[in-house]
């Protein structure tokens, strides 16, 4: 074979290799990056928070024993003295009722302790109960951890037993005192509450919040610090269990201080322009009361759901109180009422009626971030975007089927708000008709229809405001079998 023959097989060989190379790089598309996200964030802790939907919070002490709601901290401690206190039926009632995370108040506004503090005569110490050896704190984490259940403690800063009260120094001193003792001692304490609660008429004190917020974060750093103002949890304003209808995880924190007047409504609504991510924790009793009375019985399933839909339906989370009686144990009507609540939410919500029908959207971002991405089981990470140059006006994602047969009357959406929250306005139309004009969405926005049920063809979820393009992680239809509308009822 002539020479300058071979070299022109070589370059042609060395030629196609190279352009086979080019097109299987082309074909071996690596993914799309996420979009941006929007500040602020929530935090990692923030976020496991937000999961958890429904928290059960635990009010028991000297008040259990003096049928009172707010004790006057003169209260003997030989008052306490629960004749058959067992944690372990707690943790059983809450993980039956499905619940990750137990909140007990290791003190009240009485001052009393349960738990041996070496700081005050005023606890469990001086009670009857186990001879004065016991400790109720611990018991508590004991069971909980027993039954995978994380925990969290409420520790009064108004206390109306302690002489120091009134004394800043002293004061602070002695509530940093506790502190340290109870997030020493009690190993992974999920979430701290700090009640902003107190009678105008008692003493003036300064509580220096600064300081107790850095040393809990020194002794726990993944724990979250609820308050009025946070810095991780906020008050929602109100103990009826609902949020705004408009409910931001951001607001500005520096408008908000523990225990201040006339910031309810900026608490329930939060603040889109808000520099700080700090999500809504709804408290609410499933009694009337938060402490445990003879006299009392528990809310009615329907008004369980009322607060459900109201506060996890708009993008908070429950923090319902069951609390335990003089027996030491929850009340077997709160514990039933407990389970046919989560039954009912099982019910309602474990079969999304919208899996079996179509969906399309307006546009993708990628492959990555299609519509398939709205039915699956990752509620944070896994998302439909839209194209950020699809030149629509408003982004939409469409259900719809042939025949006829979506029956449903819950609408839930949900946004990937680990992105940042970013719907302003959204409406939804079933058949062409609107039938909600709805504001924020959140973590999780429900949307119970003012009808028993719809049948219809189409269901169109259209985001008409938003700061940046809508992050949409879970879309779902449901029947909720409890609703009786308003048209119905009457
Ligand atoms: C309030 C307190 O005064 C109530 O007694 C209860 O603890 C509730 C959760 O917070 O501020």
């Amino acid at each position: 074979m002539p020479r300058n023959r071979t070299a022109w097989c070589y370059s042609f060989l060395v030629t196609l290799l190279i352009k086979l190379s080019i097109i299987s790089s082309f074909s071996h598309k690596l993914p799309t990056p996420p979009p941006l996200p929007i500040l602020p964030l929530p935090s990692y802790s923030q976020l496991k928070w937000q999961q958890r939907e429904i928290i059960m919070f635990l009010h028991f002490g000297v008040n259990t024993f003096t049928d009172r709601e707010w004790g006057t901290g003169h209260e003997n401690p030989t008052v306490f003295n629960p004749s058959g206190l067992n944690t372990k039926q707690w943790a059983k009632v809450a993980a039956e009722a499905g619940i990750s995370l137990m909140i007990l108040t290791a003190k009240h506004h009485d001052g009393f302790c349960l738990w041996p503090s070496k700081y005050t005569d005023h606890s469990v110490i001086n009670s009857p109960w186990k001879s004065g050896n016991g400790d109720v704190v611990q018991e508590f984490v004991d069971a909980a951890t027993l039954q995978g259940i994380d925990v969290g403690i409420y520790l009064s800063p108004w206390d109306r037993h302690e002489p120091r009260y009134g004394h800043d120094v002293a004061y602070n001193e002695y509530y940093l005192a506790q502190l340290q003792e109870l997030l020493n001692k009690y190993k992974n304490v999920r979430e701290i509450w700090f009640d902003g609660a107190k009678d105008p008429k008692s003493q003036n004190v300064s509580y220096y919040f600064s300081d107790w917020f850095s040393m809990v974060k020194e002794l726990q750093s993944s724990i979250n610090i609820f308050s009025d103002a946070g810095p991780d949890v906020r008050w929602v304003g109100d103990e009826t269990g609902s949020a705004g209808y408009t409910c931001w995880s951001t607001i500005n924190r520096t408008s908000l201080s523990i225990g201040a007047p006339n910031i309810s409504q900026y608490l329930s609504t939060g603040d889109p322009r808000g520099t700080d991510w700090l999500p809504a924790e709804c408290d609410v009793s499933i009694r009337p009361g938060w402490f445990w009375h003879k006299s009392e019985s528990p809310k009615r399933l329907s008004e369980l759901l009322d607060i459900y839909y109201n506060s996890v339906g708009r993008n908070c989370v429950l923090l319902l109180n069951v609390p335990p009686n003089t027996t030491g144990l929850v009340s077997d009507d709160d514990a039933h009422r407990l389970k046919e609540f989560r039954n009912a939410i099982n019910t309602i919500f474990n079969k999304n009626l919208a899996e079996d029908f179509y969906i399309k959207v307006s546009s993708q971002r990628s492959a990555e971030f299609g519509p398939e991405k709205l039915l699956d089981k990752d509620h944070l990470w896994s998302y439909w975007a839209p194209s950020a140059d699809d030149g629509e006006k408003d982004h939409w994602i469409e259900i719809w089927t042939n025949d006829g047969g979506l029956r449903f009357n819950v609408i839930r959406v949900q946004e990937a708000i680990g992105l940042g929250q970013r719907i302003q306005r959204h409406e939804i139309y079933v058949d062409g008709k609107l039938m909600i004009q709805g504001t924020t969405v959140g973590y999780k926005r429900l949307h119970r229809l003012d009808v028993d049920v719809v049948q219809a063809r189409l269901v169109r979820i259209k985001i008409t405001k938003a700061r940046g393009l809508p992050l949409i992680s879970s879309i779902g239809l449901h029947f909720d079998p409890y609703w009786h509308s308003k048209f119905t009822a009457n």
